[in-house]
This record gives structure tokens, C-alpha cells and sequence, in this order.
């Protein structure tokens, strides 16, 4: 999909629903948005069946205002509530087996870049910690210490929410769930510190606390993995149904589990930075020219 295959014909364009033609003139293709702007573009993401209040929902939404060519990009997930936003987006959704995602996305990137030798085609993995962590860890493994071109985002919700409660990996020590009644008895799993051995160019952690810095991650991460190679970004997206968080409360748990144990953290290569340096300089002033 680019740019142009979203221009509808002239002699059509009466004829074509509103929310197209909404999407085409005011969406983000061709044309970088900012989160600051929620609310006066429309977002590649509509509608959803998730939960009401689900912070992965909000995670989602700032994830697409982040891409910098979403014209361009293809998002690989695979079962787990984040797919069910994921696959109403205006961005193609490709649906890897549970666990295969990043052997999906490793081929696909490499076909693209084959195909469209000229064009960025970005590719990002978006699942949750059962499909990454669990049963997609070797498939993830591999693609990072390969540094296959693509970002993986992991929903980090610290439980299976679309099955009811199971733990996961990524679940903290002794935590009960519906579905782990005796507590959990490994400690968390280190992903970050994984992502530091296969000594990725782009490794970041977050909370949804801050819509800018979200967007601004996802920006890095992309455009990181597209020079350099694999990139991974961590983000805490509360299940609040799972963990009984009342839903005014969700961002109240963001917050609160930030300070606590899930601080930003933001992990960038010496090549990488020099070369972020570069282009987010170049971004500034074309910004800067514009106004
Ligand atoms: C091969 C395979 N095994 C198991 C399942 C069942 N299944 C669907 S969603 C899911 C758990 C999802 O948990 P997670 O990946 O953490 O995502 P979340 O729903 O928490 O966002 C499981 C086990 C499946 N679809 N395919
Ligand atoms: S079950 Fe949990 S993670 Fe899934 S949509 Fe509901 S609140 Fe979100």
C-alpha cells in the first residue's frame, strides 16, 4: 500500500464514504501527525472490540501516530487482545501463527527489500508477552541476534488476557492470577537485558504515561531498525480485567507501576545515535521551514 494507491479517483470522490475520503485528506499517510494533535486527524485506528479502558488500546494508538511512513508499513501479531485493535487498522495486518511472528516478519522484511528496492518498507512485530516471551521466544531470539531489519513491540500486559488470566514470562514473581492460583514461582524474565546481549541498536522501555514519548519510541525504533537492524521496544499496557484495575484507575496503575519498577528507559547504539543526530536535526528544521 502507498500513498498513492489511497487517492481516490476524482470522478469518485462524491461517491465515496466519508470516513474514506477523511481518512485520505486528514489521516497521517504522507504526512508525519503529532500526538499533541489526538483528536483533529484522523487515526489509522477507529474502532476496536478491546476492553473498555485497556491502557494496550491507548499503546496502540500512539504506536500508529509514531510511524513515520504508515503508507509503508506492515504489522505482524498474532492471538492476544492486541490483535484485535491491530487488525481493524488502516495499516496492513498480517497474522503469524501464535509464536511465529518473527519468523513471519524476518521474511517478509527481506522480501520487501527484494521487491521494493527503492521504498522503506517498514515491518513491526506487536504482540503480547505469551506470543513473544513464551512461545515465540526462539523465533524472536533469532531474529535479534540475526538483526533482522524490524522492530518488535511487546505488549507487556504481565499475563495471557485473551485466555483468561494465565501467567507468562513476563509475570511478576508470586503473583496470583485467575488462572496461576498458587503464584508465580519464577522471577519476571529479563528481556531488556536479552535485548542488551544481542546487542540491538535501538532497546527501549516504557508505560503509556507520557502519548509523546510513545510516539517518539516508535519514530526511533523504526527508523533504527530500518538502518541498522533489529530494534525492541518493551511497553507496560495494563490488563486491567486480569488484575482487577478499576478502569478510572488504569492510567492512576500506569503511573504508579512506572515509578515503581518500570521507568523509561531508553538504550541507543553510538551509530545510532549519530545517526538520529542527523535526522532529527533535519526534521527540525524542515518543521521550523514550514511554520
Ligand atoms: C499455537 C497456539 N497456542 C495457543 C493459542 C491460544 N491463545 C490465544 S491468545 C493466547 C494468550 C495471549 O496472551 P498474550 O500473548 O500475552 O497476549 P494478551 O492477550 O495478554 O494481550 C493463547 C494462549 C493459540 N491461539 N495458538
Ligand atoms: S483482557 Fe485485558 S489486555 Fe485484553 S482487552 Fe481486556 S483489559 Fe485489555
Amino acid at each position: 500500500m502507498s500513498f498513492e494507491t489511497l487517492r481516490p479517483s476524482p470522478a469518485l470522490k462524491d461517491f465515496l464514504p466519508i470516513e474514506y475520503k477523511d481518512l485520505v485528506e486528514h489521516g497521517p499517510y504522507g504526512k508525519n501527525k503529532k500526538v499533541s494533535d489526538m483528536g483533529k486527524f484522523k487515526e489509522i485506528i477507529e474502532e476496536h472490540p478491546m476492553c473498555a479502558g485497556c491502557a494496550m488500546t491507548l499503546f496502540i494508538r500512539l504506536m500508529y501516530i509514531g510511524m513515520p511512513n504508515p503508507e509503508h508499513t506492515i504489522v505482524v501479531g498474532t492471538a492476544g487482545c492486541g490483535r484485535l485493535a491491530l487488525s481493524q487498522a488502516s495499516v496492513p495486518f498480517v497474522y503469524g501463527n501464535y509464536g511465529d511472528t518473527n519468523a513471519v516478519a524476518s521474511g517478509m522484511k527481506r522480501g520487501l527489500d527484494i521487491r521494493f528496492p527503492n521504498q522503506f518498507k517498514d515491518v513491526v512485530v506487536c504482540a503480547g508477552d505469551g506470543g513473544l516471551v513464551d512461545i515465540g521466544f526462539q523465533g524472536l531470539m533469532h531474529s535479534w541476534f540475526r538483526h533482522e531489519k524490524f522492530v518488535t513491540v511487546l505488549l507487556d500486559n504481565e499475563v495471557y488476557g485473551n485466555t483468561g488470566g494465565q501467567e507468562s514470562g513476563m509475570t511478576n514473581k508470586g503473583k496470583v492470577l485467575k488462572m496461576s492460583p498458587r503464584g508465580k514461582k519464577d522471577e519476571k524474565m529479563d528481556m531488556l537485558g536479552l535485548a542488551k546481549v544481542a546487542k540491538l541498536d535501538y532497546i527501549a522501555r516504557l508505560a503509556p504515561t507520557n502519548p509523546a514519548r510513545v510516539a517518539r519510541t516508535i519514530r526511533r525504533s523504526i527508523l533504527i531498525a530500518r538502518e541498522f537492524g533489529a530494534t525492541y521496544v518493551q511497553a507496560y499496557t495494563s490488563c486491567n480485567i486480569e488484575y482487577s484495575i478499576p478502569t478510572p484507575d488504569v492510567m492512576k496503575d500506569a503511573f504508579e507501576i512506572e515509578k515503581d519498577r518500570y521507568g523509561f528507559e531508553e538504550i541507543i547504539s553510538d551509530r545510532a545515535k549519530e545517526f538520529l543526530k542527523d535526522l532529527e536535526a533535519k526534521a527540525k528544521a524542515e518543521r521550523k521551514a514550514k511554520k
